[in-house]
């Protein structure tokens, strides 16, 4: 397993030590400690019914704030259902990304420059996608990536193989993640494959895997910079898995948790928890202090505020915009309904 920083904030490999200014260094902690605002106030939001779908990320922080903060802004994200952190550092706006949790068409509607597709529930359905992306950007004579996230659950899946082995064998420009958090909704990493890591799957596509400590930014980082470079000069995508862990439920629809986890379990990878130990690496270089981090969460704190209120107002979704937003040109049977709707909603 590939570290940089271990449990307790030290430096365990210098010379894996990504280049990163000090400002560099508290932006990537600014952002993992938002995130985890974000993802208290989405919990509480949800429970107020004040929003629908929703996958809790703590705990996953370092995964996915570590490999995005590699990307250029021209890059692509191909996301999971969990990836919404990346998609709103990437440039979707936060109210958008409550009215996708809604099921609002214009929460996916990515604004012009904001390189992304919309979250995908299909679990590992973004792993073909992301191949063709990919090999569109290689065509295209792009230095630039097109990068894609699954769960451990989603290296079971077909899609996740052939989306792999497409973009392998054309050495497309394409960096996959594994965020192996442990357990697919209930079922454990050990009954879903007799494979001894998940990254080991890259040696069948043929391309290169590592398996990196996933509560570790700096880890992930390096790790996202490398395969971003071996992409973009040719050399081939990477699978990187990063061994990380959710402590919430699977998602806000009512998975308890306590049925298929130990609270032992819980604790063990509290230990490992990413904030805890960034924090300590930046307190000792004297870069982070509690005012500074309080300064933070109650942005964090605003700006959620705001944008909840401005999804509130945002128009309703009507049937014509779900038959609107479907098709280019629509089939007769849907031109049907959209005649019949526009004459329902005009009412
Ligand atoms: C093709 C497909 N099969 C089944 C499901 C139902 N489902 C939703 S989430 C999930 C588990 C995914 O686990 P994992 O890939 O580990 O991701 P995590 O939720 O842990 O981030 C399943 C089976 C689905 N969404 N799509
Ligand atoms: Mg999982």
């Amino acid at each position: 397993m590939f570290q940089v920083l271990n449990e307790k904030g030290e430096i365990v490999n210098k010379d894996a030590m990504p280049d990163l200014s000090d400002e560099q260094l508290k932006e990537l902690m600014t952002r993992m400690v938002y995130t985890r605002v974000l993802d208290q106030r989405s919990i509480a939001l949800n429970r107020q019914g004040r929003l629908g779908f929703y996958a809790p990320t703590a705990g996953q922080e370092a995964s996915q704030l570590g490999s995005h903060y590699a990307l250029d802004k021209e890059d692509y994200i191909l996301p999971g259902y969990r990836d919404v952190p990346q998609l709103i550092w990437h440039g979707l706006p936060l109210y958008q990304a409550f009215l996708f949790s809604r099921g609002h068409f214009h929460g996916n509607q990515m604004p012009e420059g904001v390189n992304a597709l919309s979250p995908q529930i299909i679990i590992g359905a973004q792993y073909v996608q992301a191949a063709g992306v990919a090999l569109g950007l290689k065509k295209r004579g792009k230095k630039n990536v097109a990068i894609t996230y699954t769960g451990d659950g989603g290296t079971s899946q077909g899609d996740f193989y052939e989306g792999m082995n497409f973009a392998a064998a054309y050495k497309a420009n394409a960096i996959f993640i594994v965020q192996n958090n442990g357990f697919a909704i209930s079922v454990p990493r050990d009954k879903q494959t007799a494979a001894k890591t998940l990254a080991q799957k890259a040696v069948a596509a043929g391309i290169e895997g590592i398996q990196v400590d996933g509560m570790d930014v700096l880890a992930v980082y390096a790790a996202t910079k490398h395969a971003r470079e071996r992409a973009i000069n040719g050399e081939g995508p990477t699978l990187i898995e990063t061994l990380t862990y959710r402590y919430g439920p699977h998602t806000m629809a009512g998975d308890d948790p306590t049925r298929y986890r130990t609270s032992d379990l819980d604790s063990e990878w509290e230990k490992k928890d990413p904030l805890v130990r960034f924090r300590t690496f930046l307190e000792n270089k004297n870069l982070w202090s509690e005012e500074e981090e309080n300064k933070v969460i109650e942005k964090a704190k605003a700006e959620i505020k705001d944008a909840i209120k401005q999804a509130d107002k945002y128009p309703k979704q009507k049937v014509t915009d779900l038959i609107s937003n479907m098709f280019e040109t629509l089939p007769t049977n849907l031109e049907e309904q959209m005649e019949e709707y526009k004459e329902k909603e005009s009412k």
